[in-house]
């Protein structure tokens, strides 16, 4: 079944790589619509025929792709019965991109399309087979980093229950409502709305909940950037290093070693953080060392985290960078922090990143102040998160009015909770759509 609104998706068949380009054991290459096993059949003259494929059967085949003749392996699904709910096929060939280039122009040339990015899960969504959260699961399921990442995503796969349960439920007590309404001559006091209002509180208490869980798991997709900053010789390349576990950056005596922006990404509580060590922040005119400055100075903008280092061994010379996403840190404690250090930065964290003393703490106050993220997150796009809270709005002028008696009020708020969480279960599949969701997926996908 394919929607009537797609302006562009039509089932036509289409092709796509869908492992990484390059050198693998194996390449695959996906298949999906109309006619597809037909095209692929045809132009690449497969032996034996799989035309009378049977639905979710492998096959060893030999094929040709102009003077080259090769072997694989097709895989053959059955519409409805796959991702896409199409007629699919998944050739699998040796991984070199010289065979998998020619066998997809072969295609291309025998009336296959090349698949845009994401189509194909675009076609599953179009055809039923997901709805939105699914969909966008699998780009985090794709995209994860982390494990933690990776588990948030397939978790909240599995919690898409609890948001079908809260939809079914606005449905079931909006029918309601409108039946009480559409019979005016009874009296509406004397009807009990209470079992209706316990309705509609449980499906608001499952949405708040599912919101509540996914607000704040953006680092675990995008991840964080910190920067490390400060002066000269404060020993950030060195904290740069420990944090890292290696000998990554120069460490020296001289101040205004470190030039380049140095970068590394790692985890830390589950979450990508890519690190910066940065250039030491002086007046300086030597004009390396001050485009050096000018970057770090960026770095320190953009970063979503600044760890301001200082030498705590002696006198500060700039002042220091610090706001709410700042940590300032006394660095060098094993040859001592002089005392107006300590009490012009009483929260300051107090390490030494050349021994490694209290480098722990630095770690926690990281996570506390900035990667919290509950256990048990989920992971939700922008766009879900705005579904879910509109429908969550709608449902509290719901409840406010069924409270007062105005019955009428909360039918119609009823009634735009209803489209707005039915925007995840029965999107309009067009182009808007394509370009917020399916757009960043990978080719293949
Ligand atoms: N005693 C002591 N020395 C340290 C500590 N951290 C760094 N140093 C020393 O301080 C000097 C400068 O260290 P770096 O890590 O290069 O400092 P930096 O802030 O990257 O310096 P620039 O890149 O020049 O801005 C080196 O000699 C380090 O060994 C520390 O915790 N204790
Ligand atoms: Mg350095």
């Amino acid at each position: 079944m394919i929607q009537k609104n797609l302006k562009i998706f039509s089932g036509d068949g289409i092709v796509a790589l869908s492992t990484p380009v390059g050198r693998s054991a194996i390449a695959v290459i996906r298949g999906s619509g109309e006619g597809i096993i037909e095209i692929f059949q045809r132009s690449l003259k497969i032996r034996p025929s799989i035309l009378n494929g049977e639905a979710n059967h492998s096959y060893v085949v030999d094929f040709e792709v102009g003077e080259i003749s090769d072997r694989a392996v097709a895989t053959i699904y059955r519409a409805p019965r796959s991702y896409t709910g199409e007629d699919m096929i998944e050739f699998s060939v040796h991984g070199n991109p010289v065979l998998a280039e020619a066998i997809i122009r072969t295609l291309t040339d025998n009336g296959a399309r090349l698949a845009e990015p994401g189509e194909f899960t675009m076609r599953a969504t179009a055809n039923g087979k997901m709805n939105i959260i699914e969909a966008e699961a699998v780009f985090y399921t794709v995209e994860a980093q982390t494990e933690r990442a990776l588990k948030a995503s397939r978790r909240t796969v599995k919690d898409i229950p609890e948001i079908a349960d809260a939809r079914a439920r606005i449905h079931d007590a909006l029918i309601k409502l409108s039946t009480i309404l559409e019979f005016p001559e009874d009296d509406i006091d004397e009807i009990d709305t209470s079992s209706l209002c316990a309705e509609i509180n449980d499906s608001s208490v499952l949405i708040e909940n599912f919101i509540e869980r996914a607000e704040c798991s953006t680092p675990l997709v995008n991840g964080m950037t910190i920067a490390i900053a400060g002066e000269v010789n404060a020993g950030k390349s060195t904290l740069f290093n420990r944090i890292l576990g290696m000998e990554r950056a120069i460490v020296t005596p001289h101040p205004g070693t470190t030039r380049d922006i140095i970068e590394a990404t790692i985890e830390i509580s589950g979450v990508p953080v890519k690190i910066l060590d940065t250039a030491g922040i002086r007046d300086s005119a030597h004009p390396v060392e001050t485009e050096g400055i000018r970057r770090a100075k960026m770095a320190m903008r953009d970063a979503d985290i600044v760890i301001w280092l200082i030498d705590a061994s002696k006198p500060i010379t700039q002042i220091p960078h610090n706001d709410e996403n700042t940590i300032i840190v006394l660095n060098k404690s094993d040859i001592g922090v002089l005392e107006e250090n300590f009490k012009n930065f009483p929260d300051a964290v107090i390490i030494s990143a050349l021994t490694g003393n209290n480098f722990e703490k630095l770690l926690i106050k990281l996570e506390e102040k900035f990667l919290k993220i509950p256990a048990d997150s989920l992971i939700a796009s922008e766009r879900t998160m705005t579904i879910l809270k509109n429908t969550a709005e709608e449902l509290k002028t719901t409840i406010d009015a069924m409270n007062k008696n105005f019955f009428d009020v909360a039918q119609v708020s009823l009634e735009r909770a209803d489209l707005f969480i039915g925007e995840i279960f029965e999107p309009e599949i067009d182009g808007d759509l394509y370009d917020e969701i399916f757009k960043n997926f990978c080719i293949g996908k």
